[in-house]
């Protein structure tokens, strides 16, 4: 067994790890995962070293207490250490071997894999002017999901202003893969690259706005991905054909909402 490549603490399950353990997979190095479902995660010290934390260390005087920022609501507890690695404290978390390196954003975590697992399998391109293109892909793509993370998080309370930024951002990347893959067989060209990985997760993350179609119906909306297999059919077929591979599968079975599933 080979020593892993990085340690990622985060909740879990969560789409944004799955791209660094499908790429993992992939190109043949390790990685370890730590954490625990989303409402425990308050409850553990994030560090390198994470652990849960006995209810004696939880109070609101401990030096690592913080209030969360950004889907957690309540108080975390960072320590010093994580913070120094992980300046804006969000997970998933990474950290090279023994701590002091942290990389942070779930697309650069899976491009640390991809670049510890290149001389298995090129999955960052041949080249620098391919990596760039594959970065180009994965900034477009981290433009959506942050969209999608803003609209998925008040989606109990949904308002047309945020489902309107929704829309436009949606429209403009499925646009830009429907393009490309009407041009070559992958995203960045005629291999499998973790700009298809980061959009399989992330466009697989934003179909869970199908559950909030109830409350959308309530002011009158729909779920913006409503006709997206008519819309974008190379998007959603790619995504689709990906999720049956057994690198990815063995994280997405059963995830798609049924309408979006090949079965
Ligand atoms: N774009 C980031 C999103 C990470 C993110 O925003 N994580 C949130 C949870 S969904 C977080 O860690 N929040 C910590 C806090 O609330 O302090 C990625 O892909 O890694």
């Amino acid at each position: 067994m080979t020593a892993p490549v990085l340690r990622i603490f985060s909740y879990l399950p969560n789409p944004r790890v799955w791209k660094a353990l499908i790429a993992a997979d992939l190109c043949g190095v390790e990685v370890e995962v730590v954490g625990d479902e989303p409402p425990n995660l308050g409850n553990w010290l994030w560090d390198y070293d994470a652990r849960p934390l006995p209810d004696e260390e939880r109070t609101a005087d401990s030096p690592h207490a913080r209030r969360g920022r950004r889907g957690f609501s309540g108080t975390l507890y960072k320590t010093e250490a994580f913070l120094r690695a992980h300046p804006f404290g969000t997970v998933p978390a990474a950290f090279g071997p023994g701590g002091d390196v942290g990389v942070f954003e779930s697309n650069s975590i899976l491009r640390a894999v991809a670049r510890a697992g290149a001389p298995n399998r090129q999955l960052y391109g041949r080249d620098g002017y391919e990596a760039s293109r594959i970065d180009s892909f994965l900034d477009a793509d981290l433009v959506f999901a942050r969209e999608a993370q803003v609209y998925l998080l008040e989606l109990r309370e949904p308002t047309a202003a945020t489902h309107a930024r929704m829309a436009a951002a949606y429209e403009f990347y499925l646009a830009g893969v429907e393009s490309a893959l009407g041009r070559a067989e992958y995203l960045a060209g005629d291999a499998l690259t973790i700009a298809d990985i980061a959009f399989v997760s992330d466009l697989a993350q934003f179909l869970g706005e199908r559950r909030g179609r109830r409350r959308l119906a309530a002011i009158g909306l729909e779920p913006i991905s409503r006709r997206g297999r008519e819309e974008y059919p190379r998007a959603y077929g790619h995504m689709r054909e990906l999720i049956e591979t057994d690198a990815f599968s063995k994280y997405f079975e059963g995830y798609l909402p049924r309408e979006d599933s090949a079965s």
